[in-house]
């Protein structure tokens, strides 16, 4: 016999007894023991969402004429779940996307907070971003890191403006209670750039005695690069289905960022691809061409700029729409934190 018998409810204790209990900040488990605990697999609050780049634009766009960015300081449209209610502000339990504009001349000024964030370049050129002094040019499908602590502050030197997604661990760092920012002085720009001495894969700077002193050695991660290593890895492993790279730290060969893990995808033309459910959330963002995207009962059509989300323990199909050209996604998860935590899960 299966052990899942009925629960008591609240319902059948005497009021008087629950009052009680109450007024000792006491609580029975039972009525709530399935809700906490429940079988097989988790009740994810996360919904399959997609949030089109057509209706965000107009939005924040709007957005830059009625609130000057002294007002604002990060002109940011929240990509909020439904699932979690719309001001908790979550993707998932731990992602938390906004989409950002900074217009032409415009400063977001120097701050650092315990949250690790990362920026995906949407659309304009001509921004920038110094994170720890280093000055970071911003072009479309860059990765562009602020991990926790470092200072960071956005400039604009172009005349078009710069939109780009806002990926953070906020949700996380937020339900710890161990969220808070610290506002500085603009910072002096410092000369050297991670993403030029790491330019050339397999090869890392000697230093005497000490390996690495920088614990987040590349802060900006081009796209060029990403997309090239994507068309080889496709080219040079015909018959593997899953053409996708991991955003690594150079120095370790570790994740980026302590929490989420960040990723680029490419799919064939043509290709359809079945990602197994696996225990993290997930951020698909299309960078280039036209793809579907099926969680569940959902399908989303994604053009370029598009994002959705799916929950854990989901199983994901990719499609390419194009029969001629390749699909490149970025992806944000949270199996970083899954694996430190002890509960990654992928089930087949
Ligand atoms: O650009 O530093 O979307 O601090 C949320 C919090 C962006 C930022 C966000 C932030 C930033």
């Amino acid at each position: 016999m299966n052990a899942m018998n009925d629960l008591g409810s609240l319902a059948d204790l005497p009021t008087e007894y629950v009052e009680a209990l109450a007024s000792h900040n006491l609580v029975p488990l039972w009525p709530s023991l399935r809700g906490v605990l429940p079988p097989t697999k988790p009740r994810p609050n996360t919904r399959a969402t997609h949030w089109a780049y057509k209706d965000i634009k107009p939005l924040l766009l709007q957005a830059g004429e009625l609130t000057p960015i002294e007002k604002a300081e990060r002109r940011v449209l929240v990509l909020a779940n439904p699932g979690h209610g719309l001001d908790k502000m979550q993707a998932s339990a731990a992602i938390y996307l906004g989409m950002q504009l900074l217009l032409p001349g415009e400063w977001a000024p120097s701050h650092r907070h315990t949250p690790n964030a990362v920026r995906m370049i949407v659309e304009g050129e001509g921004a920038y971003t110094t994170v720890d002094g280093e000055k970071c040019p911003m072009s479309r499908g860059d990765l562009i890191l602020t991990p926790t602590g470092l200072w960071h502050e956005h400039g604009h030197d172009g005349t078009d403006p710069v939109v780009w997604l806002d990926v953070l661990d906020l949700p996380i760092i937020y339900y710890l209670e161990t969220s808070y920012h610290v506002n500085g002085d603009a910072q002096t720009t410092v000369p050297g750039r991670g993403d030029r001495i790491y330019a050339h894969g397999g090869m890392a700077p000697t230093r005497m005695f000490v390996r690495g002193s920088k614990p987040y050695p590349m802060l900006r991660y081009p796209w060029d690069q990403a997309r090239a290593a994507l068309l080889t890895l496709s080219q040079d492993n015909p018959q593997e289905p899953s053409v996708q790279i991991t955003y690594v730290n150079p120095e370790t060969g570790t994740d980026v960022e302590n929490i989420l893990g960040f990723y680029a995808m490419m799919l064939r033309p043509g290709q359809t691809l079945n990602m197994p459910a696996r225990s993290p959330a997930c951020v698909f963002h299309l960078i280039e061409g036209q793809a579907d995207v099926a969680i569940e009962a959902q399908k989303f059509h994604l053009v370029e700029a598009d994002t959705c989300c799916a929950p854990g323990y989901t199983p994901v199909t990719v499609t390419n729409r194009s029969s001629s050209q390749p699909a490149f996604f970025f992806l944000a998860d949270e199996a970083p934190l899954h694996r430190k935590l002890g509960v990654y899960e992928v089930r087949a």
